[in-house]
This record gives C-alpha cells, structure tokens and sequence, in this order.
C-alpha cells in the first residue's frame, strides 16, 4: 500500500494540537468521558478479512472476539436492475448491491479498507464512511476512477451503526443512484444477542418517467432537486423486501433490525404495521428507548430496532409518510410463522349487522336505486377519458398506477386472469366488494377490497378503462350490463 504524500499535514498537525489542548480542558470537567476506556489505546490482535453481506442479510455478531486489523475490499459496480416490475434503472453500487455489503466491526478494529472501481464503470467513485474520524470519512483518500483501487486505514473509535455513501461530485446523484449502505461498529463484548438480524435501508429515486412508467427509467436531476421522489423503497426497489424477498420470523423470536435510510432527500418515519418496536437504539448511537410506534430515522442516518414477534401473520414495514408506502414502494413483509396466541391476538369473530338511527342532519339514506339523472350516452373516447379519471382517484391508490398492485397485498389488474375471466364478477367486485381468498395470475390473495361508492355509469366507465388497458382482454363495459348485476 502506497501512502500518499499529505501536503496538508502541518495544518493537520495544527488543527491535532487544538483538538489535545480541546481535550485536555474537557477531561478535566467531564469525568464520564475521562474514565471510559480510550478505544485509541485498545490493542488489536492478528489480522482478519471482514465477512460481507449483501441485504437482507448481516454478517455474524462479533460477540467477545478482540479488536483486530480487519481488511475490507469493496467494489464498484455500475449496473442495470430492475427498479420495479417492467421498470430498470441504472444502478450505481458498492458490490453490486443497494443498499452495499453490510460491513460489522467493533470498536477498536483497525480497518484497512480497499475501494476498487470497476473497469467497466463509466465514472470515478469514493466512500464516505460515517464511522470514520477524519477528513471526508475517507472520501478523498478512495477517490478511485474505472479500473483503480486505493486504501487507506482508520480506528473505529465509536461504536454505532453507520451509514456509508459515496461522495464524488454531483454526490447528491451518486447517492440517488443507489451508493449507500452500513457499517455497524458493535461495543466491547457485542450487542446482546437476539435470535434473528436483518438489514434494510430505504432510498428514494428519481426517474424522467412517472412511477410505473415501463421501461428502462433515466435519472432526473430536476426532479431529485425539488425532492420530488418518484420512488421510495426498501432495499433498492419496489418489492425489495416483499413477494421472494420477504423478511422471516418465528413466532416467540426476537427480531432485530438495522435500519437505515441512504436517502437522498427524504427522512423515513419507519414503522411496522402489526408491531411495536421494544427497543430502538436512537440514530445508530447509545440512547435506548423503549415502546416505540415510529422512529425518525434522517437522511444519511440510521437506527437499530428490536422487538419480539409474538403471533403469527405479515408484520408490513412501511414509511409512515404513508402515501411513500402505497404509492411509491416503501413497503416490506416480515412474514411471521407459528402458533396463534389468542390471548394477544385474537381476530375469529363474525361481521355482524348494525343498524344504528340516521345522524340528525345526514342525508337521508334513500329506499331502492338512487334517481338517475337523464343517461347521457359516452362516446367511447370520453368514457376511457372519465374512466381514467376515477381509476386515478379510486382505485390506484390500492392497485397502483399501472394496475401492478403490491405483491401478496393488492392483486393486479394488469395482465389479470382473475379481470379477463369473467366481467359479471368483475363488475360485481367493484360494485359490492370483495373478500375471501381469491386466486390471481397463480398469486393467492386473501383481504378485501371495499365496495366502491360509485354510480353504475363510473363504474362501467372505470373497468372500461383497466379492460382497455395493460394487456388485458378490451372488453367495453356498459351502464346497462353494470345495471343487470345485483
Ligand atoms: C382499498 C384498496 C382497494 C381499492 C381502493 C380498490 N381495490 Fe380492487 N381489490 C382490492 C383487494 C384487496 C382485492 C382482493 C380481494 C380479495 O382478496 O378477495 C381487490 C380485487 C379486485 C379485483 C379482482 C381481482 C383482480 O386482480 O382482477 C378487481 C377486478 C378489482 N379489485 C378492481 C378494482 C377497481 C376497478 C377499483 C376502483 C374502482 C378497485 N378495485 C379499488 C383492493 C382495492
Ligand atoms: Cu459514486
């Protein structure tokens, strides 16, 4: 390894000194710090190669072992992936992965940390890493074009979980690319162990197409500028914890989760639909809380949250920014198997009639068919036109902007066998709702959807519009045949 020549050394030697005289006033007040043992002078035994994961996935807990020189190679890689279904991006990554390799030490390590750029990478690239004490967090000493790799060391004097990013000019686009991921730097004697660990970081995307938009999707500068995401998700993409991706537990097993939030933009309000978080280590750092609902995580920051599944069924991960989890991919599944505990959950009761008194100054609830207004007949045009309409208002809000739907969540409309088999049941879905298990495209949904208040012409007029759409069949939906459907 080649130390390059520093010539801002006699400044660093200066800015040193101030930081030791800094110190040597604080010591003397602030015994707390005074007596912790200094993790410059921790000892590190025999060198060792980091394990590196790919997420979901952590590399093992370090548990008891001695701080050591722990060597790091990562790589970038420029790549194609699919960003959604019918969707492809163009991919920056540390490893070909967004978010990058899980990387976990202890305090302590003294990390000798190799940046190899891909010669097949159109730009250079670099690494910030959050866990290092010095200039740019290593982002200058890893500045490395196609075709380079460069080293340099650090000490991991403060434990913590860490985001890592790349920090080459635009580094605002670099990171919106996908170039981020995690270190975790665990204390002395490790975190307690718990019975499962996961990694998820959430990112948000910005493409020259809407959300949905088929095909391959450029980056669009304008766009990450006003913060206007077309995408959020989990672990790189929509689905990237749903469907074959899934998180999984056992019911009884205590679940950890190293939360963090690359960004660009936008901070998570991270939430589990189903759970609630028993502890969770505030901004990767020492402050604990206990019973927690949502927790802030910032761009470019990160949290640990751990909790205990206790009944079986799908905990959903979600950016309680809602409409970033039902409209823009921020979605996930902690599929939870085993034995149902009745005595904290317990939902085996029927739906049973209410028939309460009409609220004073409530429209009245009419007998039979509300009055028709005289019918206007639609051209077919002007029909696609308002049934475009109330899909967007309706019912894209569940089965998504090009009636993709969320896997094991809203069935597709797309493509939909279910759709293109038979419009009376169809027609009567919408019309009355649905629920019970129900088969599509091989996918097994069992939820409900909502009757949709809608007047029979809207609703000839909506699945008018998903049949002339998507690749399913163009079936022309009339007023009358929605009229006929009981
Ligand atoms: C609140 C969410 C929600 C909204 C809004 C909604 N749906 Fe659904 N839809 C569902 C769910 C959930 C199912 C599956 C129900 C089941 O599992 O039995 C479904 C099933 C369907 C199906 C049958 C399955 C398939 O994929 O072909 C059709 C057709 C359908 N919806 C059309 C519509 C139309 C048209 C609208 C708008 C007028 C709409 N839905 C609005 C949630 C919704
Ligand atoms: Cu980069």
């Amino acid at each position: 390894m080649n130390k390059k020549n520093n010539k801002n050394r006699r400044w660093y030697a200066a800015v040193f000194l101030m930081t030791v005289m800094g110190m040597g006033l604080f010591t003397s007040c602030d015994k707390a710090v005074a007596e912790k043992k200094d993790p410059e002078t921790i000892k590190v035994y025999g060198e060792t190669i980091a394990e590196l994961t790919a997420p979901p996935m952590v590399p093992r807990p370090v548990g008891d072992r001695a701080a050591t020189k722990l060597k790091i190679e990562m790589e970038v890689i420029e790549k194609e992936m699919e960003m959604a279904d019918g969707v492809t991006y163009n991919y920056w990554t540390f490893d070909g992965s967004v978010p990058g390799s899980f990387i976990r030490a202890r305090v302590g390590d003294e990390i000798e940390f190799t940046l190899k750029n891909h010669p097949d990478s159109k730009l250079p690239h670099n690494i910030d890493l959050h866990a290092v004490n010095g200039p740019g967090g290593g982002a200058e000493a890893t500045f490395v074009a196609p075709g380079q790799q460069r080293t340099f060391t650090f000490k991991t004097l403060n434990p913590g979980l860490y985001v890592y990013h790349c920090a080459t000019a635009p580094v605002g686009m670099h990171i919106a690319n996908g170039m981020y991921g995690l270190i975790l730097v665990e204390p002395e004697g490790g975190l307690p162990p718990v019975d499962r660990e996961y990694y998820v970081m959430q990112g948000d995307f910005y493409t020259e197409g809407e959300y949905g938009e088929r095909g391959f999707q450029a980056f669009d500068m304008n766009k990450a500028i006003k913060e206007q995401a077309d995408y959020v998700v989990f672990n790189g993409k929509v689905g990237g914890i749903t469907g074959e991706n899934e998180l999984y537990a056992e019911v009884g097993e205590t679940v950890r989760i190293f939360m963090g939030n690359g960004g660009p933009n936008l901070v998570s309000s991270f939430h589990i639909i189903g759970e609630i978080f028993d502890t969770v280590r505030l901004e990767g750092g020492d402050l604990v809380n206990h019973n927690v609902q949502t927790t802030l995580i910032p761009a470019g920051g990160a949290a640990t949250v751990e909790f205990k599944v206790d009944v079986p069924g799908e905990l959903v991960l979600v950016d309680h920014s809602i409409f970033r989890a039902f409209n823009k991919g921020a979605l996930g599944i902690l599929n939870v198997h085993g034995k149902e505990n009745t005595k904290v959950f317990d939902d085996n009761f029927e739906a049973e009639p209410y028939n309460p008194e009409p609220i004073l100054g409530s429209a009245p609830i009419e007998d039979g068919e509300p009055e028709e207004k005289a019918v206007e007949v639609l051209s077919l045009a002007d029909k696609m036109e308002r049934g475009k309409t109330v899909y967007n208002q309706t019912c894209m809000a569940c089965h998504q902007t090009t009636g993709q739907g969320i896997a094991g969540v809203f069935p597709p409309l797309a493509e939909s066998d279910y759709l293109n088999a038979d419009v009376t049941r169809a027609i009567k879905s919408v019309k009355h709702g649905l629920s019970g298990e129900i088969e599509v495209n091989g996918n097994i949904y069992n939820s409900v959807m909502p009757p949709q208040a809608l007047s029979d012409e809207d609703v000839a007029n909506v699945l008018t519009y998903v049949y002339k759409n998507w690749g399913n069949n163009g079936t022309e939906v009339t007023t009358e045949m929605v009229k006929a459907v009981n």
